[in-house]
C-alpha cells in the first residue's frame, strides 16, 4: 500500500488505549452508581467483561437490563432514568480519576510529548463521556493536557457509537484530514471495526479483556506503546526497527 502521506494527526481511543480505565474505573464507578440508586446490581470483573461488548454506559445499562432485569423495561420513564443512572456514574468516575488511581499505560506519556514536538495534531475519537475523558487527561497529564488534542470526539456527539464509523468521521472532518494521512491506535475489536471503516489504518495496544479479540486488519497487534526501557511484546503483524512506538515509525506506516 503506497499513499504517499506524511503523518498529520493521531487519533487515540480512550479506554483501555491511553488507560486501563475498564475494570478498575468504569466498572467501579458503575457498581457504585447502582448502590446509590437502590439497585442491588454488582458487575463482577468478570460479567463486565462480557458487557464490554456493549459501547457506551447507558447502552451497556439497557443491555443488562434486558438480560438481567427485564422487569424494570417497563418503566415508561426508561431513558430518563438510564440517563439518570449513567451521570451518578460519571460522577463517581470523576471522583475516582481525581484520586488519580489511574496511570496512563506504557509508551503514551513519551509517544504524545514527541508527536507534539514534532507539531503532529493530536485527536481522542472514543465512545465515553466527554467529562470521563477530561478527568483522565487532568489526572495524568495536567489541566493544560486537554488543550494538547486538536480535536477530542466523545460520547453522544455522534448517532452511532462504535462498532460504527461515525465518531472516527466525525473527528476527521473536524481535523479537515483524510483517512490516509492519520494513523488510529485503539485497543478492541469494536474500536478496530469502527477505525478501519473511517478508512483509517489502525494500531492496536491489547489489554486484559482484549487480548483474545479479532484484530483481523490491524497494522500490528501489540501489547502496549513500548518505552526503550520497557519494550512491548509483539503479539502480530508489522515488525519494526524497535519495540517502542514513536513519530518514525507511525509515519512509515502510511508510506
Ligand atoms: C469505551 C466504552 C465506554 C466506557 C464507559 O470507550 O465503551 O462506554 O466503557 O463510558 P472507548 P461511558 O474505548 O471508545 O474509549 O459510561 O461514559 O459510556
Ligand atoms: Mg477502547
Amino acid at each position: 500500500m503506497n499513499f504517499g502521506n506524511t503523518l498529520q494527526a493521531v487519533l487515540f481511543d480512550v479506554d483501555g488505549t491511553l488507560a486501563d480505565t475498564e475494570q478498575d474505573g468504569h466498572r467501579v464507578a458503575f457498581n457504585q452508581a447502582f448502590k446509590e440508586n437502590g439497585l442491588n446490581w454488582q458487575w463482577s470483573i468478570e460479567l463486565y467483561g462480557e458487557l464490554l461488548q456493549i459501547t457506551g454506559g447507558k447502552e451497556r445499562i439497557r443491555y443488562y437490563m434486558e438480560r438481567y432485569s427485564p422487569g424494570l423495561l417497563n418503566r415508561n420513564d426508561l431513558k430518563d432514568w438510564i440517563a439518570h443512572l449513567h451521570k451518578t456514574k460519571t460522577g463517581f468516575y470523576e471522583m475516582l480519576m481525581e484520586k488519580g488511581s489511574i496511570p496512563l499505560r506504557p509508551g503514551v506519556v513519551r509517544l504524545i510529548h514527541e508527536l507534539r514536538d514534532k507539531k503532529i495534531m493530536l485527536a481522542i475519537a472514543t465512545t465515553t463521556t466527554l467529562e470521563n475523558v477530561t478527568s483522565l487527561l487532568k489526572s495524568t497529564l495536567g489541566e493544560e493536557s486537554i488543550d494538547w488534542f486538536d480535536v477530542i470526539g466523545a460520547g453522544d456527539i455522534v448517532p452511532m457509537k462504535k462498532p460504527a464509523p461515525d465518531i472516527y468521521h466525525w473527528v476527521l472532518n473536524q481535523l479537515k484530514l483524510d483517512a490516509r494521512q492519520c494513523i488510529a491506535i485503539e485497543d478492541s475489536e469494536n474500536g478496530l471495526k469502527s477505525a478501519m471503516a473511517a478508512n483509517l489504518l489502525t494500531l492496536i495496544t491489547v489489554n486484559g479483556y482484549t487480548h483474545l479479540q479479532d484484530f483481523s486488519g490491524a497494522l500490528a497487534i501489540l501489547s502496549d506503546l513500548g518505552e526503550p526501557e520497557k519494550p512491548f511484546t509483539q503479539i502480530s503483524g508489522e515488525t519494526f526497527k524497535q519495540q517502542w512506538i514513536d513519530y518514525e515509525i507511525l509515519n512509515g506506516l502510511l508510506k
